[in-house]
């Protein structure tokens, strides 16, 4: 490993989450020294969080990964050459091919590269090679807030305008643990006099800075939501201009909301009708500035995408939509397109869950994760037999835990790529050591700034290889890289890439804080239509019921609320984010061990008494899917709802996913029910 200048200071983003803030990485006698924040980048104008800190212990961890290793047949590991591995990972590709068809390899990217360029490379791969099923963590995460909020409006506003807002609801969203720029953005609307209103069955830290924090039942938002939008309609509070004139299926939305009275709302939620309306009057009072933004807790639910509809309607209400202080219909940067789906269409080939959810691949171009475990074990239309994961640990991330790694065992090949040894690398028939986001170069876009930029590779480690290089390779053993993989190296695919923008790679080396590519315009739905089927605001969704679903958003009551159960009489919410971890990572970084050692069980002290639990005592959380011995947290009483319990995931010792079920999935997104299980407490 060798740094890419001895002595001196290199600007360039952290990677470690999908927020690209700007860091300065400290380099003395070709060594990282340190990792701060820099202060001149508009993101995060200094302020970083301790997983920034930790990239100089984790690139270079003892336990890293530097050599590719191979399985035996006694399921030990040996090392391997990269070359020979390269070759023996194609040779076996192309026999699964001609025995099976194209269709029964995958591949699979995680959140540690998800979403951008480093995505695409996989996605570009698997359609040259013939298959139609590239997966990726987003379909445990993300897309039912994309599918709903395109739906509704046309598009998804990755980062709203929290800095202009006047009113700022956070539906489980904790941004100053999960996002920090967004904390940033909300810390200098609050400072220009902005309300926050945290909805949320704990008492987070945002909350905790919150001018109202709203205690609701798992999975109830979207009663909430439609609660809300009664309190506009009958108050006459609503943007009726923008209604009117650009939206559609309003009568029919409103005959819905009349439902969902105050006192029904608090029969579902747990929230009073005095607090409805006073969130509803602070709407009504600030709109058009109203940020609605929902977290992944609202997907985590199987009625998840119609209540993040509700919730984008509700944003409709108060005109949010493409306004300043407000959602913004952000224009990308136009590069280059590495995805083949319109070269390459493949869907007729079966993709691997758009049977069961054609409007995830629909909008998404992608399958769906939880189905592919199945298809592993032969269940469905053909059976998955290779898969190449990279940047992802489903192990740990994915619901039923045991079925996963049992459906990762079946495979005929299995190709891992990550830093580290991990439970899912265990699994793998050849792993091979990846480049960490200090050791690539790639470009980045803020939609919401209009800024371009591209990260500096700091890191020189022949030993491992980067996203572009390793599929580039694979590419050119099966025999059509030059087609398809044709550049170099990363450097000449990001020259391609940057091409339409006019900018240069020279410009973008030189202004590590990025350059713009555009300039913000609002209220572009009053000179052009919106991208939804009709061009409108769709209040009503016809091309939805057209695949089965309802017009306008149901709200169905989240099955442990709908039927109580006398066996798993509590509900569990799980993931809620720590600073120090971010799923499955950073557990072996000795300063956050220590920090924080272990997994917990959050329990309200009502329900400790009533199941006799002390506090730091060990005790079993069983669910219909499974169950696992974890040490019991009381926390205060105003620290989350009597009946819910909490558990973070991405801990080996205590994988909450053993509990989470892969059939409790949202019939239109296809997420899983993360956030409201069903569990018993009882001793170990
Ligand atoms: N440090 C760190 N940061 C991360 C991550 C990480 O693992 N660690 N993961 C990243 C990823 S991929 C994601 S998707 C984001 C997620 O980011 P956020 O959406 O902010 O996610 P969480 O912190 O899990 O959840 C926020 C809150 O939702 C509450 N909640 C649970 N169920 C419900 C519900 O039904 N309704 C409501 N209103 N609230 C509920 C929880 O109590 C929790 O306090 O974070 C990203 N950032
Ligand atoms: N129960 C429960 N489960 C959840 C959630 C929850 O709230 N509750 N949240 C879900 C959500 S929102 C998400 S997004 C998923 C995330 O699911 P995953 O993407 O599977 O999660 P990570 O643990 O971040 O896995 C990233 C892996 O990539 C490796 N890695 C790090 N950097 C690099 C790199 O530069 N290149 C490569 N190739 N590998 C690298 C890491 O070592 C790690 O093993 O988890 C989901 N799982
Ligand atoms: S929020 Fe933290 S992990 Fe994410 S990019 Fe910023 S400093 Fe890195
Ligand atoms: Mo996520």
């Amino acid at each position: 490993m060798r740094t890419v200048i001895q002595n001196g200071v290199v600007h360039t983003l952290c990677r470690q989450c999908d927020m690209h803030c700007g860091i300065k990485v400290h380099l003395a006698e070709g060594a990282i020294a340190r990792i701060t924040g820099d202060k001149d980048h508009p993101l995060n104008r200094g302020r970083i969080c301790p997983k920034a800190t930790a990239a100089r212990e984790l690139v270079t961890h003892p336990e890293r990964l530097r050599h590719p290793l191979k399985r035996l047949p006694d399921g030990g590991f040996v090392k391997i050459e990269y070359e020979a591995a390269m070759d023996e990972i194609a040779a076996r590709m192309t026999e699964i091919k001609r025995r099976h068809g194209a269709r029964s390899a995958g591949v699979w990217t995680g959140e540690a590269i998800g979403f951008n360029q480093q995505a695409d490379y996989a996605r570009r791969f698997v359609h040259a090679f013939g298959s139609p099923n590239y997966f990726s963590a987003e379909s445990v995460c993300f897309a039912s807030r994309y599918i709903a909020s395109c739906l509704v409006q046309g598009f998804y506003t990755q980062f709203p305008d929290f800095a202009n807002a006047n009113l700022i609801l956070l539906w489980g969203v904790n941004p100053g643990v999960t996002h920090l720029p967004y904390m940033i953005a909300i810390e200098e609307a609050q400072e220009k006099g902005a309300r926050l209103i945290v909805i949320d069955p704990r008492r987070s830290a945002a909350a905790r800075k919150a001018d109202l924090h709203v205690p609701i039942r798992p999975g109830t938002d979207g009663a909430l939501a439609w609660g809300l939008a009664r309190y506009l309609i009958t108050t006459g509070n609503y943007d009726r201009e923008f209604v009117e004139r650009y939206a559609t299926g309003f009568d029919r939305f409103k005959a819905r909301a009349l439902n969902f009275t105050a006192k029904v709302v608090a029969a579902e939620t747990g929230v009073s009708p005095q607090t409805l309306s006073q969130i509803g009057r602070s709407m009504g009072r600030c709109r058009p500035r109203v940020v609605n933004a929902p977290g992944i807790s609202l997907e985590h639910c199987v009625n998840g995408v119609d209540n993040l509809r509700t919730l984008a309607c509700l944003s409709g209400l108060c005109g949010a939509v493409d306004r300043k202080g407000a959602e913004v219909w952000q224009m990308a940067p136009e590069l280059g397109k590495l995805t083949l789906y319109d070269e390459l269409p493949l869907q007729d080939k079966g993709p691997i869950g758009a049977d069961r959810f054609p409007i995830l691949y629909g909008m998404r171009k992608e399958c769906h994760s939880i189905s592919a475990i199945d298809r592993m074990m032969g269940k469905g239309a053909y059976r998955l037999r290779a898969l190449v994961i990279t940047g992802a640990n489903p192990v740990l991330t994915n619901p039923n835990a045991a079925k996963v790694a049992r459906g990762l065992s079946s495979l005929e090949l299995l190709v891992v790529r990550d830093l580290f040894l991990t439970e899912t690398a265990k699994k793998a028939h050849y792993i091979l050591p990846a480049a960490s986001f200090l050791e690539r170069s790639e470009l980045y876009a803020w939609p919401h700034l209009q800024r371009l930029a591209l990260t500096t590779k700091v890191l020189d480690s022949p030993e491992v290889t980067d996203e572009y290089t390793f599929w580039h390779d694979l590419a050119h053993r099966l025999g059509w890289g030059k087609t398809y993989f044709p550049w170099a190296d990363e450097k000449a695919v990001n020259r391609w890439l940057i091409q339409p923008t006019g900018i240069s790679l020279e410009a973008l080396e030189s202004r590590p804080e990025g350059l713009a590519y555009g300039a913000q315009a609002y209220q572009k739905y009053t000179r052009r239509r919106l991208p939804t089927p009709s061009g409108k605001y769709e209040f009503a969704s016809p091309s939805l019921a057209e695949a089965g679903h309802g017009e306008i958003p149901a709200y169905s009551a989240p099955p442990y609320m709908a039927a109580k159960s006398a066996e798993y009489p509590l509900v569990m919410i799980t993931g809620a984010r720590v600073a120090l971890y971010y799923h499955s990572r950073y557990r072996n970084i000795a300063r956050f061990r220590k920090a924080l050692p272990a997994p917990e069980v959050e329990i309200h002290p009502d329900d400790a008494r009533a199941l006799m639990i002390q506090n730091g005592q060990k005790v079993r959380v069983v669910s219909s899917t499974g169950a696992i011995d974890i040490t019991a947290r009381i926390v205060s009483p105003d620290n989350i709802l009597t009946g819910v319990v909490q558990i973070s995931h991405g801990w080996e010792e205590a994988n909450v996913n053993l509990l989470t079920d892969d059939a409790d999935v949202d019939p239109i997104g296809g997420l899983p029910n993360m956030k409201s299980v069903r569990v018993r407490i009882e001793p170990p």
